[in-house]
């Protein structure tokens, strides 16, 4: 009954490499509040991983690691619903109604699409066209008020919008429009070694993840590229600092001070000093999420037992939506 006055909130990752600092402070740190006032669903977009080709025993370890690392981070299963994306079949099933109201030119305007054809010019595949249409039908299955992501995944939600508008246009108040909910601190962490470019699992060096050890992320702090500027002093100023400015987002989201606390503590003390204080509170924000991960990575039976839940209630959920739609359509019900 208290579910039903909740508003519903659903996001995901894909399950391609280990989890890293960008997707912990962008997004996934929020999330564990979030599951006390909303009804949630996480899943693990193992079926968007592979718009990318992927060795299938190395994505099967990133999955469950992935799902290891949500609880480890404060998902808690017994209070929101964690799934496997691959195990709801309704997720491709929606999808493919959802591209007959997806425009080829709208598609073709995606940033990430236009990015990722670059890198992967040797298999651009319909599937990394498409991605935004099995994204929206992820969305849209469970009609959710919100869809908490990084920066970068705001395009996608919009699409996934517009598409419900269209859908909507033609069959009435079908399926419910979502808003991107994008956290402002932390919305786009930078690599540590171009601050340039976004974290990201592409490039492992400026990269710190989750499950690092505290001498590899002490080491990696250490090196971050800070500006050439010749102030050596912390002040946030993304345009003339971005190294110090992201190293100032990184400190600030894992301690929660402001950016004028952040100043005022280092004042007088120059790169030498702070880098390597950034590293520690990192070290320290990471230790708890990593040994839990660890441990539960143990506990495959566990494991197993929260996901098959989690595909459970997903697929009751989405059931009733992909329902609604086929008929709306004109399909004949069985
Ligand atoms: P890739 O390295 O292949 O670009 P990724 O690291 O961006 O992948 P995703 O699975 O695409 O990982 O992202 C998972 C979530 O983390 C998304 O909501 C995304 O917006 C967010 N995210 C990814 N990188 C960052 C970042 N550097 N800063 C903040 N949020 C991020
Ligand atoms: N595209 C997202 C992962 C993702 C997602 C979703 C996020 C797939 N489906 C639905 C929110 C809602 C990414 O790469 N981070």
């Amino acid at each position: 009954m208290e579910n039903e006055q909740k508003k519903v909130m659903l996001s995901g990752i894909q399950p391609s490499g280990a989890l890293h600092l960008g997707n912990y402070l962008g997004p996934l740190r929020h999330w564990p509040r979030m599951i006390e006032e909303f009804d949630c669903y996480f899943f693990l977009a193992d079926m968007h991983t592979i718009t990318v080709r992927q060795d299938p025993a190395a994505l099967r370890k990133q999955t469950i690691t992935l799902l290891a690392t949500y609880i480890a981070c404060g998902l808690d299963p017994e209070k929101c619903t964690l799934f496997i994306q691959s195990h709801v079949h309704q997720h491709a099933e929606l999808a493919w109604v959802l591209s007959c109201y997806s425009m080829f030119g709208e598609l073709s305007r995606m940033t990430q699409f236009k990015d990722k054809s670059a890198r992967h010019s040797e298999n651009v595949n319909a599937g990394l066209f498409t991605y935004p249409v099995l994204m929206a039908a992820d969305i849209l299955l469970y009609q959710p008020d919100f869809v908490p992501v990084g920066d970068d995944q705001k395009q996608h939600v919009e699409l996934c919008r517009n598409v419900a508008e269209r859908f909507n246009g033609i069959y009435g108040d079908v399926l419910k429009v979502p808003e991107p909910y994008i956290a402002k601190v932390g919305a786009r962490i930078k690599s540590l070694n171009s601050p340039e470019g976004k974290m990201s699992k592409s490039q492992p060096e400026g990269c710190v993840f989750l499950l690092d050890t505290p001498e590899d992320i002490a080491r990696k702090f250490k090196r971050a590229v800070t500006d050439s500027d010749t102030e050596n002093c912390v002040r946030f100023d993304p345009e003339a600092k971005p190294g110090v400015s992201n190293l100032m987002q990184i400190y600030a989201a894992a301690t929660g001070k402001t950016y004028e606390e952040i100043e005022a503590e280092f004042q007088g003390q120059g790169y030498g000093v702070f880098k390597p204080k950034v590293g520690e509170a990192v070290i320290e924000t990471l230790r708890p999420i990593r040994e839990e991960t660890q441990r539960l990575l143990k506990d495959k039976s566990y494991l197993e037992g929260v996901y098959r839940a989690g595909a459970e209630r997903a697929s009751a959920v989405a059931e009733r939506t992909l329902r609604k739609v086929y008929k709306k359509v004109g399909f004949i019900q069985r």
